[in-house]
């Protein structure tokens, strides 16, 4: 198999304070290479100017475009404007400036929200384009696949080797526990830590706990990410998945063992469901010889243990 070897090269992991971009850095310890990261005090991604400057003086070979302004469900829905400009600037910028500045590869991150809202399941990479999205999260989306769009674009017209890949929703280490910001998994282990701690036994849940979805350790990810970078080189981007997908209420039970809270379920109805279901087809990465290894079980532990290690402070606020 054709391999892009990572040696030597100067690797730019783009959202490194991210939970997914953290997951990346921690991740290529393991490989020879020199990352680089920049801080948002040092750049700003939606200055153009500012990151062609970085280009020009960092010099990168390879990028990791993990920086993104991300959230759960209430936030795309608040924040509509910021989803779309930031997430359009940010990826512009930086596949812009990496084709400027000669770097040899780069793979932009994308989201399984970039699917039709009833795409058959489990969705396959095709069935992007093929219907209307989710209007919860339509802007995030829309700047998503204009992102794996221009991946392609940077392909056809100027022949760089430039790809895509597609996480399903993702947990762990680097997560965002700020209730209004947040993902259902962090916000759930953070509601039910608390409700503990106020010696209640009952967790309140978003929704009609019917949706389902389908969860990724963002360690999980990360080895995808690279293993992808060596191994793929090629037009269409890639969905990475765990393979299996859960209820939303089968997951508060999960979370609700994990912090040992014995109570009930209850539903907040007021509250919007999204997405009935967006479980990834993610044959073609098992095709390439990729899969996960955290299952969900361990990963919430996992997760709740991460939590638990932040100051309250940190818990309080976004750290992705
Ligand atoms: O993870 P989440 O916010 O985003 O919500 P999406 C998933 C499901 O969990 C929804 C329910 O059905 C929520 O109603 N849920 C239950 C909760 N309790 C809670 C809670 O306390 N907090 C939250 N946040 N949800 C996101 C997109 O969609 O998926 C992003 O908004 C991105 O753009 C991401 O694509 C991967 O899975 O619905």
């Amino acid at each position: 198999m054709w391999t892009y070897d990572l040696s030597g090269k100067r690797v730019y992991v783009a959202g490194h304070r991210g939970m997914v971009g953290s997951a990346l850095v921690r991740r290529l310890e393991s490989e020879d290479c020199k990352v680089l990261t920049a801080s948002r005090d040092e750049l700003d991604l939606k200055d153009q100017a500012a990151v062609r400057a970085w280009y020009a003086r960092e010099k990168p070979d390879v990028v990791f475009l993990a920086a993104a302004k991300v959230g759960g469900i209430l936030a795309n829905d608040t924040y509509p404007a910021d989803f779309l400009y930031d997430n359009l600037m940010i990826e512009a910028n930086i596949i812009e400036a990496s084709h400027r500045f000669d770097v040899e590869k780069l793979m932009f991150l994308g989201s399984s929200c970039i699917y039709p809202k009833f795409a058959p399941q489990p969705i396959t990479e095709d069935s992007l384009l093929t219907g209307p999205l989710e209007p919860t999260n339509e802007w995030y989306a829309i700047a998503k696949i204009a992102g794996i769009k221009l991946a392609q674009a940077y392909r056809r017209q100027h022949g760089r080797d430039y790809i895509s890949a597609m996480p399903t929703n993702l947990y762990g280490p680097g997560d965002n526990f700020d209730l209004k910001g947040s993902h259902v998994l962090p916000a759930l282990i953070r509601k039910a830590h608390e409700a503990k701690l106020r010696g209640e036994r009952n967790l309140e849940i978003w929704g009609t706990g019917t949706p389902m979805r389908e969860f990724l350790h963002v360690d999980d990810l990360a080895d995808a990410c690279v293993f992808l970078m060596k191994v793929y080189s090629e037009d269409e981007h890639v969905n990475i998945g765990y393979g299996e997908d859960v209820t939303i209420r089968e997951v508060a039970g999960m979370v609700m063992e994990a912090v040992g809270l014995d109570g009930e379920v209850r539903c907040d109805t007021t509250k919007p469901d999204g997405t009935p279901r967006k479980l990834m087809d993610a044959s073609k990465l098992r095709a390439l010889g990729w899969s996960p290894k955290i299952d969900l079980h361990e990963g919430i532990a996992g997760a709740y243990r991460f939590f638990l290690e932040l100051g309250e402070e940190a818990r309080g606020v976004a750290v992705a």
